[in-house]
């Protein structure tokens, strides 16, 4: 089997101080925690960013000044930068990291209930303009799936040349509004998608690490951090995005596959190599 991709998911847009208190919102704190993941063994942080006082921003300039922090600290990490943002946001707000050129950044595949009155909003059209507007600029998208039918959006969208190939699914289990995270779940998303892809599952709450054991066991890579999952164990919280990390090295250590370091995971997802 390949080696782990492990991605660490440090901040998101949603997840607050309140719920836990490593959760990072200042430059300094986006840097700490993805140092954590980093030096934990996570070869690609997925980034979201916030104002100082936790607001989610998509300013490019508050993305730079992470990205260049970030890339000091951890010199070869792979840098994700959001497309999705927070809920209500602009197309124009949240594309805005992408004139950044990052190697890669997500490309959310459909419409989701977020819980409550929030909707997640992604049209087919602008599922095709941001795929359009990455791939111009040689970015490789992350296909972001909260159900099903989003992967079946991407691979027509694929079949179109519109996402280009092969495609990288980082597979959403357990939102609430999106497919659950079960064991069946998972492998019915995973047979979805054609053979050649490669695949994240990220676990909302609780499953974060039962979906990880599963992709460590199927042969797809594993996404762990305080977006989606802010404890270490039941009512206990993570100290650190690197505390989630070293669990998940854990995992894979005990199942048997090794860890992928930075380049190796540009290896296996057909990035160009640092
Ligand atoms: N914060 C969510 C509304 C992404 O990063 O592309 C969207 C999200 C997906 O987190
Ligand atoms: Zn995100």
């Amino acid at each position: 089997m390949e080696k782990l991709i492990i991605t660490a998911c440090i901040c998101g847009a949603e997840v607050t101080k309140e719920q836990n208190p490593a959760v990072p919102y200042t430059v300094e704190e986006i840097v700490r925690e993805a140092k954590s993941a980093y030096d934990a063994g996570a070869s690609i942080i997925h980034l979201h960013v916030r104002e100082d006082d936790g607001t989610p921003t998509q300013s490019a300039e508050r993305f730079k000044l992470c990205i260049d922090a970030i890339e000091a600290a951890c010199p070869d990490v792979i840098i994700q930068p959001s497309t999705g943002g927070a809920v209500g946001m602009s197309n124009d707000e949240r594309l805005q990291p992408i004139t950044l050129n990052p190697e890669m950044a997500t490309l959310d595949c459909g419409t989701c209930n977020f819980g409550g009155d929030d909707i997640f909003v992604n049209s087919e059209n602008m599922i095709i303009d941001f795929a359009q507007k990455m791939t111009a600029r040689g970015i490789k998208p992350e296909v972001e799936c909260f159900d099903k039918g989003m992967i079946d959006t991407a691979i027509r969208l694929n079949k179109k040349g519109i996402i280009p190939s092969p495609m990288h699914f980082d597979l959403v289990l357990g939102v609430n509004g999106g497919i659950s995270a079960q064991a069946r779940d998972l492998t019915f998303m995973v047979d979805s998608i054609p053979p050649g892809n490669t695949w994240t599952a990220a676990g909302i709450g609780r499953a974060q690490f039962s979906m990880a054991a599963m992709a460590v066991l199927m042969g797809g890579h594993v996404r762990v951090g305080f977006e989606d999952n802010i404890y270490i164990e039941k009512g206990v919280l993570a100290k650190s995005n690197g505390e989630l990390v070293e669990k998940a090295v854990r995992l894979a250590k005990e199942l048997g596959r090794p860890i992928a370091t930075p380049d190796e995971a540009r290896k296996i997802l057909g990035l160009a190599i640092c």
